[in-house]
């Protein structure tokens, strides 16, 4: 096995986390490189169950060594409590099985103040996010004046960096009404959990320089998908990092040719949790009965996931902007016992002038993508039970026929095949 990178292919929830722990129990260094504690993976590891939001699927696992890597945004007091959970259930986390990256930023309080107020703010228009300050941290690491987490190291720095945050955020925060910061009680939050959390920090490029020098097998673990990536997702309806596998390398502190194999994690149909465009989605019986038997709530938020068909366009479109060579299609089984399957394979789209295009490929454009219409191509179901298939050979026909049709749409090979959330109802292709 080279090194592989796992990405969500569609807006998240495609069901990583099984493919993830599968791929974990394989590796011998697993990364986490963008997004933050807005992802969630539920593993169940002998009988166990663990929810991961944070913290790299290898941590549940002995020998393995997890990274936080310097592209993920981190909630230093979250990143404690989780450990903390995690140590309850019987993981052995030490300084030996984790590093966090020492120039990641920080997630402070005042980002998720921020978070929650402007989504208040937007009403209507609100993106839906998590409220976990992701996207307020992001801004501030762009626009250099983040704390990063290797600050913690020096009380002068630190306060000099909260003083100069507080000040920017204060201007905001005082003309919306809302409570104001102070830098020297961040700073002392912060002291608090120093030496619990310092003694982590270290460099994930080293890491990772470290097993390739030693030709340990490396995963690259992807959060969100790429639907949601900050450049090539629904934007504005987007989180605030880059989701797609070119980030793994910048994002751990590697180059691209660390990356072996991209594995794109795509749902046999489309979920969305949050707000945004969603071409495909089903408002009628067949989206609820998606929702009903693919148990579509949100393991983060538990929010209600919107469900539709599978869409071919965007899938495509996914996998050559992710760079994705093999796709693992996870949730078949929920389709089981459908009369017909719906794939969408172009958009309608209406001009200003009236007339109608049509587009092979998702627009750019907010309202462009809302006022996508799908156009679709009809295939049979099947009302055998695919549900726990471990082989290629026990896929009803009209099964088998779908996801040939899915992969010559989306132009990609179909890698894996998932029917269960159990680890071993997986169909590994080719
Ligand atoms: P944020 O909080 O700023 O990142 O929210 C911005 C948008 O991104 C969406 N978002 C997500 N959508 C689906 N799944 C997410 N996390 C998964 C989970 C984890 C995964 O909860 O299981 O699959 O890796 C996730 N995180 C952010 C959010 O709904 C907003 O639309
Ligand atoms: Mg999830």
């Amino acid at each position: 096995m080279s090194n592989v990178a796992v990405i969500g292919a569609q807006w998240g929830d495609e069901g990583k986390g099984k493919i993830v722990d599968w791929l974990s129990s394989r590796a011998d260094v697993v990364v986490r490189f963008q997004g933050g504690h807005n992802a969630g993976h539920t593993l169940v590891i002998d009988g166990v169950e663990y929810k991961l939001s944070l913290l790299p699927s290898g941590i549940v696992r002995p020998g393995k060594l997890s990274v936080i890597g310097n592209g993920v945004v981190i909630d230093p007091a979250h990143l404690l409590s989780e450990i903390d959970l995690l140590r309850s259930q019987g993981a052995e986390i030490s300084p030996e099985s984790l590093i966090v990256s020492e120039n990641a930023a920080l997630i402070l309080p005042v980002h998720k103040a921020i978070d929650a107020a402007r989504e208040a703010m937007r009403g209507d228009a609100k993106i839906g996010t998590t409220g976990r300050g992701i996207g307020p941290a992001y801004e501030d690491k762009i626009a250099r004046r983040a704390v990063r987490l290797g600050d913690l190291a020096s009380e002068e720095t630190l306060l000099e960096k909260l003083t100069a945050l507080a000040a920017h955020h204060n201007v905001w925060l005082a003309a919306g009404g809302h409570d104001l910061v102070d830098a020297s009680q961040m700073k002392d939050d912060l002291l608090a959990m120093r030496d619990a959390i310092m003694v982590y920090a270290g460099q994930s490029w080293r890491a990772l320089e470290q097993a390739r020098d030693q030709g340990q097998k490396v995963l690259f673990e992807g959060a969100q998908g790429v639907m949601l990536d900050i450049d090539h997702g629904t934007y504005p309806f987007v989180t605030s990092s880059n989701t797609v596998a070119g980030q793994a390398a910048t994002g751990a502190g590697t180059g691209p040719t660390s990356i072996g194999f991209v594995l794109g994690i795509t749902k046999a149909y489309t979920t969305r949790v949050g707000s945004g465009p969603f071409p495909t989605e089903d408002f009628g019986d067949d989206g609820t009965r998606m929702g009903e038997r693919g148990r579509e709530f949100g393991t983060v938020t538990g929010r209600k996931r919107r469900c539709g068909w599978f869409d071919a366009v965007m899938v495509r479109q996914a996998n050559a902007v992710a760079g994705i060579t093999g796709m693992a299609l996870t949730k078949l089984d929920v389709l089981d016992g459908f009369d017909v399957l719906k794939i969408c394979v172009g958009y309608r789209l209406e001009q200003a002038d009236g007339s109608v295009i049509e587009l092979d490929h998702f627009p750019a454009d907010a309202r462009a993508q809302a006022a996508c219409t799908p156009i679709y191509e009809e295939m049979p179901g099947w009302h055998e039970s695919t549900q726990g298939a471990r082989d290629w050979a026990s896929l009803p026909a009209n099964a088998v026929k779908y996801i040939r049709r899915l992969e010559e749409l989306t132009r990609t090979p179909v890698t894996l095949v998932s029917t269960s959330p159990e680890r071993d109802d997986t169909i590994l292709m080719r």
